[in-house]
């Protein structure tokens, strides 16, 4: 019996709100499909979203994408962080503005807690700018630990969102 090539099926969120975020999410999905040891799956419709956190900066456009690898949960993120960095990501404060944030938000159903990765992301289900493009692509998808992540949509109606038309 052989093994699958690519056991491992993450969610990965994207967002960007600076120099042309819906160029710098395109871009970072083909990236993302184009790198080793990651097949794309489906990808969410690209959302613009009002920021969460730091309030003086400019919308953001997030997107979701669910991905099957063969990276460990480290190595994805490691990737990831290669594609921010092609992108000129600086991390000048927490919640800054970014060309590109690239975050593992699942990792098959497991639940990680290192000094560099956090799984499920913690924040997540409290997010509609993650929420939503998730259930885009994975409509019954459980966030280990919180739950189904449809039953967290109603308690992010304040916050504002809206699909890019493509
Ligand atoms: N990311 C954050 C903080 N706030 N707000 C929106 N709308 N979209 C984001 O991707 C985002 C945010 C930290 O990573
Ligand atoms: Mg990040
Ligand atoms: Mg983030």
């Amino acid at each position: 019996m052989t093994l699958p090539a690519l056991p491992h099926i993450a969610h990965i969120g994207l967002g960007a709100n600076l120099e042309d975020p819906q160029r710098q999410v395109r871009a970072a999905l083909d990236e993302l499909a184009a790198t080793p040891g990651i097949a794309l799956e489906r990808r969410s419709s690209l959302y613009r979203t009002a920021p969460i956190g730091y309030d003086d900066q400019p919308d953001f456009i997030n997107a979701v994408a669910r991905v099957r690898t063969s990276l460990a949960p480290q190595a994805l993120l490691d990737a990831l962080l290669g594609i921010e960095l092609k992108h000129g990501r600086v991390r000048e404060f927490q919640n800054a503005p970014r060309t590109l944030d690239m975050d593992v938000l699942l990792y098959d159903d497991l639940t990680i807690a290192t000094e560099t990765l956090n799984v499920p992301h913690p924040r997540a289900h409290l997010r509609a700018f993650v929420l939503l493009p998730l259930l885009e692509v994975s409509p019954d998808v459980v966030i280990p630990g919180v739950g189904p992540a449809r039953d967290w949509l109603a308690g992010c109606q304040d916050q504002a969102i809206s699909r890019v038309e493509e």
